[in-house]
């Protein structure tokens, strides 16, 4: 599928923790939206481009598949769902939405690594990140997915650990985990499509992500 219609798409989380970060970018980009009644896309007017408001988990294949040009995504999600076909390219970290995605245990283990975790289950949102990971220390260990609620499964007997993200450790702390090790560092990055626009719009899109650099760039 190809970008339609002569204007550019960018996908942006339609709400949640990178929703207003991401249009702040967009802004600052010097592009200007109206907000329609259509929920889904914001149609910039200064522009051909539209802004498509998803889910930030269909955000890497509305890009990868070139249904978007652009999108606005935390690492996390973008490498949760790499697989062997086309896949989003990083044209830069945003500097937002920074997370880290930590093994945590309840405190009475004698925590020697990840090797403590041999032969246990762990609870987690990200189950292809922990397993490449687990694979490279050499940890055979039962993953189970859980979509929400991670941090209780300890406590629930379901798990000896999780593996969640983690920004001020809060929520860790509120469930009497403390967190081990780092499996993942995160932050908000633009990734673009393998599949290049239309020909009339490339020199848009390529200003569209000189102006977005230039903002990372004086927002220091
Ligand atoms: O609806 P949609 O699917 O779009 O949103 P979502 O609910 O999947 O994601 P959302 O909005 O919660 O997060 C979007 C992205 O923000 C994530 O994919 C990360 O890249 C980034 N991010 C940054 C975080 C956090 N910080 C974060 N702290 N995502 C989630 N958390 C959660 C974490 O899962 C845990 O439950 O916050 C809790 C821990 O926070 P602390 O501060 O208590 O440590
Ligand atoms: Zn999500």
């Amino acid at each position: 599928m190809s970008t339609a219609q002569g204007r550019l798409r960018i996908a942006i989380q339609k709400s949640g923790r990178l929703a207003d970060r991401s249009l702040d970018l967009i802004r600052d980009a010097g592009l200007k939206w109206v907000k329609g009644h259509n929920e889904l896309l914001y149609r910039v007017e200064n522009y051909p481009i539209d802004l498509i408001r998803v889910r930030d988990d269909d955000i890497p294949t509305f890009v990868a598949d070139g249904v978007c040009d652009l999108g606005i995504v935390g690492e996390n999600v973008l490498e949760e769902g790499r697989n062997g076909g086309p896949n989003a390219e990083v044209v830069m970290p945003l500097g937002f939405g920074r997370c880290t995605l930590k093994l945590a245990t309840l405190p009475g283990i004698d925590w020697q690594g990840p090797q403590s975790l041999q032969g246990q289950r762990i609870a987690t949102s990200y189950p292809n990140i922990l397993k490449r990971y687990l694979a490279g220390e050499g940890v055979k260990a039962d993953v189970v997915l859980m979509r929400g609620a991670v941090e209780v499964a300890p406590r629930m007997k379901l798990a000896t650990g999780i593996c969640d993200l983690v920004s001020t450790g809060a929520t860790l702390e509120a469930n009497g985990l403390v967190a081990r090790d780092t499996v993942f560092e995160s932050q908000a990055v633009l990734i673009k499509s393998p599949t290049p626009p239309e020909a009339e719009l490339a020199d848009l899109l390529d200003s569209i992500m000189e102006r977005m650099s230039g903002v990372i760039a004086s927002s220091g």
